[in-house]
């Protein structure tokens, strides 16, 4: 978790392989072997010394074999957010969060922070995990959802991440990219990626199947009205006329603040409060009906 602790790591992991090397030399010159030549020894293993830098990017080998990579589908998962390869330093940074919830108003409210992001194809994004257990997942139909993200675009989704850990994927194909939290899809965590620029004709018009069970995957799989009502039970026992009191990935990303336009305007990124704005059932107390 700490920097330190990651340092540490990398000093014992040099030590012993460090010893290694003098083994290897010691038939002949048992404590001679200099040290451009344990260096060579090290670097024959493939094993070099990595060293913690500053801003929470560790400095690599470049003969690693085996250097760190961004896979296509399962990105780059690490427990510790300030671990980070210096290959794959990021070019944005998006956090998980969780609200505090309102009694009588609304439940925590899990969300991406920004919720809306603009990024150029390529671009590698951090997403740092502050708060217990998240996942960061494409809409997809092999995932069970109707496809949210570009046509050639695998089925990309992270572990399970806990908090203080991060998660990085690289956006290569540009187009619309539809993200949601698995754990807390049901209580409105989702969030959207702009790659390259999208003129609006080019946007692509994702079906509303949020309900049906029929023609495409819903956007939000159903979910028995037992397990919604216990829930709400769950909440608050004062919320016999109020259906929901979360967001729902609908609300969410069909918001004005979430249109790839708006995403794209200014900084190229859109802030949960922005979004939270436009959903006026939960910001303005009409929670109740
Ligand atoms: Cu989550």
């Amino acid at each position: 978790m700490s920097h330190e602790s990651h340092t540490d790591d990398s000093e014992r992991r040099t030590d012993s392989t460090t010893t290694r090397g003098d083994t290897d030399g010691a038939a002949e010159q048992p404590h001679a072997m200099p040290d451009v030549g344990r260096r060579a020894v090290l670097q024959a293993l493939g094993i070099g010394a990595s060293v913690a830098v500053g801003s929470g990017v560790v400095a690599a080998d470049h003969d690693d074999p085996h250097p760190p990579r961004i896979d296509s589908h399962y990105g780059y998962a690490t427990p510790d957010a300030n671990a980070v390869p210096e290959r794959l330093a990021p070019d944005h940074t998006v956090e998980l969060h969780v609200g505090d919830p309102v009694p009588q108003e609304h439940g925590p409210l899990f969300h991406f922070e920004p919720t809306g992001l603009a990024v150029d194809p390529g671009d590698i994004v951090q997403f740092s995990v502050t708060t217990p257990d998240h996942t960061i997942t494409a809409y997809h139909p092999a995932h069970g959802y109707q496809r949210r993200v570009p046509v050639d675009v695998p089925p990309f989704s992270s572990p399970v991440v806990s908090a203080g850990g991060a998660w990085l994927y690289r956006f290569e194909e540009s187009g619309l990219y539809d993200l949601f939290c698995a754990p807390h899809h049901i209580l409105g965590m989702a969030m959207r990626v702009v790659v390259g620029d999208l003129a609006e004709e080019d946007v692509p018009g994702y079906e509303d199947t949020f309900e049906g069970t029929e023609g495409p995957p819903p956007l939000l799989a159903p979910f028995s009205k037992q397990f919604l009502e216990h829930e709400l039970e769950r909440f608050s026992g004062g919320n016999e006329d109020c259906e929901w009191v979360w967001l729902t990935p609908q609300e969410v990303l069909d918001t004005d603040a979430l249109d790839p336009g708006a995403i794209q305007a200014d900084d190229g990124r859109v802030s949960f409060d922005e979004v939270l704005a436009d959903i006026e059932r939960i910001h303005g107390g009409h929670s109740h009906e």
